[in-house]
């Protein structure tokens, strides 16, 4: 099973790397790490096998914090209407976005940061987003708020972006513009 020994932290090359496309069909190799991924961040979830395994919680999980540079990420979490979100997706993209953007008003964590790092970090409020799933079928989801949110800070580590580059430097707690705060 992963545990946090298997995640780079920042200041690794491997946090800055562009992922690769994944060929479909996956590999086994390929499927079994997703399947990896999705299992590290239902452990991370549940307090006894996190105290075990001293998991830090998850609700996502890119490839690349495990050194692997392939367009890869896991998800796993229930939204605030307990709408449940739990994918391992191969290849995923945004294939569009509001021009709205929204923020957590709590900011961001990172598995990788062993820091918490203030500010709000801007980003779409809604997207439509296309990938591959675990069982190798074409999947287009929708997602808006937290889930949009979650989906967005996964992605951005396929491409080798933190979530504190969206940090405005000069005022990190400045509400962006034209942005909604979610709870
Ligand atoms: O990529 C990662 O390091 C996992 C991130 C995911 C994340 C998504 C959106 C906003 C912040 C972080 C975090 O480690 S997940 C940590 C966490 C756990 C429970 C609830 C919220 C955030
Ligand atoms: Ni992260």
């Amino acid at each position: 099973m992963l545990t946090m020994n298997d995640i780079v932290r920042e200041g690794h090359p491997a946090l800055r790397e562009i992922a690769k496309d994944v060929s479909i069909p996956p590999t086994n190799e390929d499927q079994n790490l997703l399947e990896d991924m999705l299992l590290f961040l239902k452990n991370s979830q549940d307090d006894e096998i996190a105290r075990t395994y001293e998991l830090r919680p998850g609700v996502g999980l890119a490839a690349t914090q495990l050194g692997i540079a392939k367009r890869m990420i896991a998800i796993h979490f229930d939204d605030a209407n307990g709408k449940k979100y739990s994918y391992g997706l191969i290849n995923p993209r945004i294939v569009s976005h509001s021009v709205e953007k929204a923020y957590l008003a709590s900011g961001e964590g990172c598995l990788s940061v062993d820091r918490s790092v203030e500010g709000y970090v801007p980003r779409y409020a809604r997207i439509t987003m296309k990938a591959t799933d675990l069982e190798g079928n074409e999947i287009k989801l929708r997602l808006r708020d937290y889930a949009a949110i979650v989906f967005q800070h996964e992605i951005d580590h396929l491409n080798g972006v933190m979530f504190y580059d969206h940090i405005n430097k000069d005022n990190p707690l400045l509400a962006p513009e034209n942005a909604k705060a979610i709870d």
